[in-house]
């Protein structure tokens, strides 16, 4: 290639990125090495506009962390701890069923059910979770278990990965999310997470999932001791593999928390690397149509400005999600629906409530002015969920500032 490359890299990128080329491995490394962030930035928020426009999603979620008990103690997990130890804890399937209830009667349209590798836990009661929150929650999408979750019921019921996602398919399961995936490379799994399932494996597992017709997502814990490199390997084979099923929904990098971990000696991200982290995700996984900001791992405010460098969605509510809460990422537990929509409409976007599967539940009209509190709600035609259910109208207790209170 001419001068152009060394002299400027980053003109390169931009004249593919301008022609609808795929970009390279070497295109993703001068992303992560430039310093000129706007710039990065600029490139992944032209890309998102062009793929998603302005809509911001969110998600009216809870998340259950049913057991901390694990297997692998990874190194940078402040979550898992060893059968019996102090603060080890499982939930009882009726305790589960409960919060998922409660979660629906919040105006929750999807729960997200994750936990440690806990061999003394029946897959019978991951079942019977599984079917206990169908029946209570008919119409809620479920969206459970990790690949390296699936892949341990599999060898304590001593059978393969497909038997177990078609049974549990069978049992309420629609999707599964993206946790898991940590970074690819067996070099730096040998480091972080040396007893859990390889990177190839957590990709097989998710395209199984996508052969039996279930959506997942996927996660790149970044931050910790892998290279630009391995990141860029990382996306590279998310790219591979969504050309292959088109099964994936969404990408969420999730940025270390060193806190009470093995790996507590390492410093924590940077907003420049946050940033950066997010914008080259959407520039190099050009077939996934949804980058997620998760606000519990960065801070809201940070993810308000991730909208920017190629988010288009903020994933939800939460409620309770106790491995960030471990590693003490001090961000909070819960945001409600009416913050969401106020921190959406104040970087100039357009909030939509989408269901698990991104089908609108209810679009919210631009803000008319910054001292208005004129909410500019403004649902769709048909804007009910996919039950055909329409959406109460939020009114959070407790929300403030322009655009939140009242019935946004
Ligand atoms: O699997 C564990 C990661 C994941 C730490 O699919 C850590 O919609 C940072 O996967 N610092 C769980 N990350 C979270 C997750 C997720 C979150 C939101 C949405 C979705 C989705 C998925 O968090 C784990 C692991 O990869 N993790 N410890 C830590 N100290």
């Amino acid at each position: 290639m001419s001068g152009l490359t060394h002299a400027d890299p980053l003109a390169v990128v931009e004249q593919r990125v301008a022609s609808g080329e795929r970009l390279s491995a070497a295109d993703g490394i001068a992303l992560f090495e430039s310093k000129d962030l706007l710039r990065v930035g600029r490139l992944a928020d032209q890309v998102r506009r062009q793929r998603v426009g302005d809509d911001v999603y969110f998600v009216v979620n809870r998340h259950i962390n049913y057991t901390n008990v694990c297997r692998n103690r990874c190194r940078f997990c402040a979550f898992s701890r060893a059968e019996g130890e102090p603060g080890a804890y499982t939930l009882t399937v009726d305790e589960v069923v409960g919060k998922a209830r409660e979660a629906v009667d919040q105006g929750a349209t999807e729960i997200h059910i994750v936990g440690g590798e806990n061999p003394t836990l029946p897959y019978a009661s991951i079942r019977a979770m599984i079917a206990g929150v169908r029946q209570v929650a008919p119409a809620a999408h479920i969206k459970a278990f990790t690949a390296s979750e699936i892949a341990c019921f599999a060898e304590m019921e001593k059978t393969d990965v497909e038997d177990v996602l078609s049974d549990l398919k069978s049992a309420g399961l629609d999707s599964m999310p993206g946790g898991g995936a940590e970074i690819f490379r067996a070099e730096v799994r040998a480091e972080v997470c040396p007893s859990k399932i390889s990177g190839e494996r957590w990709l097989d597992i998710h395209r199984i999932a996508h052969g039996l017709g279930l959506k997942t997502n996927a996660t790149m814990l970044y931050g910790h001791v892998e290279s630009y490199a391995d990141r860029v390997d990382h996306l590279l084979r998310l790219r591979e593999a969504e050309d292959a099923t088109g099964g994936f929904q969404a990408f969420i990098p999730l940025a270390f928390q060193p806190k009470n971990s093995a790996l507590s000696h390492l410093p924590p991200t940077t907003g420049v690397d946050d940033l950066k982290t997010l914008a080259v995700s959407r520039l190099l996984l050009d077939n996934f149509l949804h980058i997620k900001t998760y606000w519990i791992m960065t801070g809201l405010k940070p993810a308000q400005v991730a909208l920017f460098f190629g988010a288009d969605d903020m994933d939800g509510t939460v409620v309770e999600e106790v491995i960030s809460l471990m590693s003490e990422a001090g961000h909070g537990q819960t945001v409600s629906k009416a913050e969401l929509i106020r921190v959406i409409r104040d970087a100039g976007r357009t909030p939509v409530e989408r269901d698990a599967l991104y089908q609108v539940v209810r679009r919210y009209g631009a803000r008319r002015g910054a001292a208005s509190d004129d909410d500019g709600e403004c649902g769709v035609a048909g804007d009910g969920d996919r039950h055909g259910r329409q959406s109460p109208p939020v009114a959070e207790p407790g929300a403030r500032g322009p655009g939140a209170g009242g019935s946004p």
